[in-house]
């Protein structure tokens, strides 16, 4: 995008942010919904197909560009980006670097539009970090696959039009080699939903499991076209996923900066602000420090990324550091509000309980550890 549309398009962003999405915090962690109208102000900017090629009715951002604008929205409650996030991220992402031209014609102009939202099924009840084990299995039957398993915590699932589904579809294949991805429409039968999850945070997120008993998807449905692929294009979504996610992370470390700043201003102790104190300073001084790195590593790592170098395991450090320093950030907040930062009515609470969940989901933080260690051990020639 041309560095004019891309500011306008970011200043919009902001402002929606400052003027839709804050204003409407509370009445989302009230209703634990996102408002309608709100969802559709988002198709209209835009927002769903933020990371969709212009060719298939995108914006077509590269990974630095959506990193600024996730930034932004990782500004306010992680609920009001949750609603695009998938479709954006990982739901859609594996059609846009692994799918035939095909698929992309056929589903990529649906989810830019916000038309149909995607959601990505790896996670099972027994396959969380450890990825490869997934059991969901696709059986050949003619010209379909018959997919029968559970998948768990699903984001959007009941809101979906397409599920990413990662499946074994190779008999006697173990682990990585024998999984595939299918593109699978939500209207297919034979696809069920669990009751929505009850979270600590993240109010107005929806996920559930999602069982499928004998879903019929066509064989042109794997993604790619070429079977026990799927474990791979799981992990190139992954890898763009997880700077999304980092994105998310220095921008709400961003607003919890502010947060602290305007309460150690506005409250006084001992005859004067809290934010004279050296100790309350030392606080915002780190946090700042984290929000600050946190935004300098995504730069960073968003721009290799779109250079094309092998950056996985640098993703792995950002994610780690950057949803590790939220966690110190929310943890300061509600330390320098005090009494306040333990009550809802100041936000600091909701927010240092939804940012927990991003240590843990796209890979928690001891997987992106295991992921930076290997590389490095790798490259000196050790095999783990
Ligand atoms: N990009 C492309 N290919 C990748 C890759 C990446 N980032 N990471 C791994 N691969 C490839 C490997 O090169 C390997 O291919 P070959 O067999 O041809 O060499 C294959 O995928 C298997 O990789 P590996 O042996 O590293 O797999 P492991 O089973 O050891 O799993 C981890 C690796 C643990 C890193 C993986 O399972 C993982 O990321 N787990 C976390 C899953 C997760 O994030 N879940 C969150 C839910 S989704 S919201």
């Amino acid at each position: 995008m041309d560095s004019d549309t891309f500011e306008l398009l970011k200043t919009t962003v902001r402002r929606f942010v400052d003027e839709r999405l804050v204003p409407n915090e509370d009445r989302l962690e009230a209703e634990d919904e996102v408002p309608a109208e709100i969802v559709q102000e988002m198709r209209e900017l835009g927002l769903f197909g933020l990371s969709i090629p212009e060719d298939y009715g995108g914006l077509g951002l590269s990974m630095s560009e959506e990193a600024e604008i996730v930034f932004e929205l990782g500004r306010t409650a992680f609920a009001f980006r949750s609603v695009i996030g998938t479709t954006v991220g990982i739901g859609s992402q594996g059609i846009v670097i692994d799918g035939t031209d095909e698929q992309k014609r056929e589903w990529l102009p649906k989810l830019a539009s916000g038309e149909a939202i995607a959601s990505f099924a790896l996670t099972e009840p027994n396959a969380g970090s450890d990825a490869a084990s997934i059991q969901t299995s696709a059986t050949r039957d003619g010209d379909v696959y018959r997919l029968n398993g559970t998948k768990r915590f699903i984001t959007n699932a009941p809101r979906a039009g397409m599920f990413t589904v990662m499946a074994r579809s190779e008999p006697g294949v173990a682990g990585a080699a024998g999984i595939s991805a299918f593109i699978l429409p939500a209207d297919t039968s034979g696809i069920t939903f669990g009751k929505p999850d009850r979270k600590m945070g993240q109010r107005g997120t929806i996920t559930c499991d999602v069982i499928f008993d004998d879903v019929a998807v066509p064989a042109a449905n794997i993604i790619g076209g070429v079977p026990g692929r799927g474990f791979k294009t799981a992990m190139k979504v992954l890898d763009r996923g997880r700077i999304h996610m980092s994105a998310l992370a220095a921008g709400m470390s961003d607003r919890l900066v502010e947060e602290s700043v305007r309460y150690a201003v506005e409250r006084k102790q001992f005859g004067q602000a809290i934010g004279g104190f050296q100790l309350v300073q030392g606080m915002l001084a780190d946090s700042r420090t984290d929000a600050f790195a946190s935004r300098v590593m995504v730069a960073d790592v968003a721009r290799r990324f779109d250079a094309g170098e092998k950056v996985s395991a640098d993703v792995a450090a950002t994610k780690y550091f950057t949803t590790e320093a939220v966690g110190r950030v929310a943890d300061r907040a509600v330390q320098i509000h005090g009494g306040a930062g333990y009550m809802a009515d100041y936000k600091v609470e909701r927010f240092y309980r939804d940012v927990r969940l991003l240590r843990i989901y796209e890979g928690t933080s001891q997987i992106q550890q295991v992921i930076i260690a290997r590389s490095l051990l790798r490259d000196a020639g050790l095999a783990v």
